[in-house]
């Protein structure tokens, strides 16, 4: 059941001690580095785990401006790797990791499958990006550790993953939400029964972008299988933060590797349990570029509650969304998840959708396109227009806005290859 029993289920105490110990090995080492040493971080003294308050926060910018090399604190020909944010609009994030680096991402990637009964007899098909990204990657060296038959097929062409999954008698997938649902679509076009189709698949491991349980919910349904939640960042390695485990009630955050705040965004203060606040997180082990309180941008909040599953690790609530995710429509607070929520809990709609901001004159406006099931266009069109009255109606008790709803073909959509580009804001300034 454990992977690492004595790491996963140590008593609180002699984690916290655990986490004091390399918390303060943690700032010696990033005291190495040039942007850590414009900041003093050496003058700090850390002598309970509180005192991490004291110290300074960690921005994506600062990883920006410290590019190429500012954050790194080791010989470079201690690094072995590094992995980058795309690049694409500005200067990318890098972060580097060494031998040892590595070798704790992987023990951390392999805890999480193995929790949830990823086992050596599986087969494993991998379809997120390689490369910079770090999903990719990071599964597959915990499904090789584990030593699991791995396909890293990566993302896109469905053909061939559908074909793979088949003829592989593929037992786990590890799959970016939007593009599982992707593949439900389909299949279901074709007429293809996913029981019938994949006999062996069990699992799906769901990451790398916001997912409401409703949206779980369908993956499980449509395939009949279990789909846990794997969360991670880049500048934390990537996959292997935080995980469910079977009883998927929260994430457990491994704080071996990782201490981790739940603050308000404003302030930075810390939130009670049981508040929502942006997670912060520094390394614990990480040698060759750690980070100190790093702010996600993430917005979560602390499950204190004992876990049935005996593992002390505290979880965190899955994220229901970034700080700059939140779309401020006439003045009201949105997170496209709220939107999500709605629409694939309802019956008729289908797997995709967009939320396309507009300006009215001086007003925002928004338009929704939804996807719908096939069956919703044979037949009388009234059903039509009672389900976009309805969906009118259940946004506008939520979010407060009457949106514009557009109901569209399955596939009208554009499916992107990595992360779904949920929202398109065409505003004016
Ligand atoms: O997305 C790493 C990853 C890959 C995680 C595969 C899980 C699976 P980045 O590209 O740096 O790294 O993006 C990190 O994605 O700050 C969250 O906003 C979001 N994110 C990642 N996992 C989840 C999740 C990878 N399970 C950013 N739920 C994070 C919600 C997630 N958001």
């Amino acid at each position: 059941m454990y992977w690492d029993q004595a790491t996963e289920t140590m008593s609180r105490d002699q984690l916290e001690e655990l986490q004091l110990k390399r918390m303060k090995e943690t700032l010696n080492r990033a005291a190495k580095a040039p942007f850590y040493q414009t900041l003093g971080i050496a003058d700090y003294v850390i002598k309970d785990l509180s005192d991490i308050q004291k110290l300074p926060v960690t921005t994506k910018q600062d990883l920006r401006d410290a590019y190429p090399y500012g954050m790194v604190c080791t010989p470079l020909q201690e690094i072995i790797r590094l992995h980058s944010s795309s690049g694409t609009t500005g200067i990318p994030t890098v972060v580097y990791h060494s031998r040892e680096d590595i070798q704790m991402w992987t023990e951390l990637v392999t805890r999480c499958m193995y929790m949830i009964g990823v086992r050596p007899d599986d087969v494993f098909q991998n379809m997120i990006g390689y490369g910079l990204f770090t999903g990719g990657l990071g599964l597959h060296y915990g499904a090789e550790r584990l030593g699991c038959l791995t396909i890293p097929t990566g993302p896109g062409n469905t053909k061939r993953q559908l074909k793979f999954m088949k003829e592989f008698d593929v037992s786990v997938i590890h799959v970016i939400p939007s593009y599982a649902l992707h593949l439900a679509d389909t299949l279901e076009a074709a007429g293809i029964k996913p029981k019938k189709e994949f006999p062996k698949l069990k699992s799906a491991i769901l990451g790398a972008e916001p997912h409401s349980e409703e949206t779980r919910a369908k993956i499980e349904d449509f395939f009949g299988i279990d789909a846990f939640n794997s969360y991670g960042l880049s500048e934390m390695n990537g996959p292997g933060v935080a995980f469910e485990c079977p009883h998927k009630q929260g994430l457990h955050l491994w704080e071996d590797a990782f201490c981790f705040e739940i603050v308000d965004p404003e302030t930075l203060k810390p939130t009670s349990p049981g508040e929502r606040g942006e997670l912060i997180v520094t390394t614990l082990t990480r040698q060759a570029m750690p980070i100190i309180r790093y702010r996600t941008k993430d917005l979560t909040m602390r499950i204190t509650a004992e876990c049935a599953c005996g593992r002390t690790h505290q979880r965190i609530e899955r994220i229901s969304g970034r700080s700059d995710d939140m779309m401020i429509l006439k003045g009201v607070n949105i997170f496209p998840i709220q939107i999500e929520q709605i629409l694939i809990g309802t019956p008729g709609v289908g797997r995709n959708y967009q939320i396309i901001l507009e300006s009215k004159g001086h007003n925002d406006h928004m338009i929704l396109k939804v996807e719908l099931d096939p069956s919703m266009f044979i037949g009388d069109i009234s059903s039509l227009e009672k389900l976009r009255a309805k969906l009118i109606r259940e946004l506008h008790d939520e979010i407060l806005i009457t949106p514009d709803v557009d109901l569209c073909e399955p596939g009208s959509i554009p499916v992107a290859q990595g992360k779904a580009v949920r929202v398109i804001d065409n505003r004016e300034l």
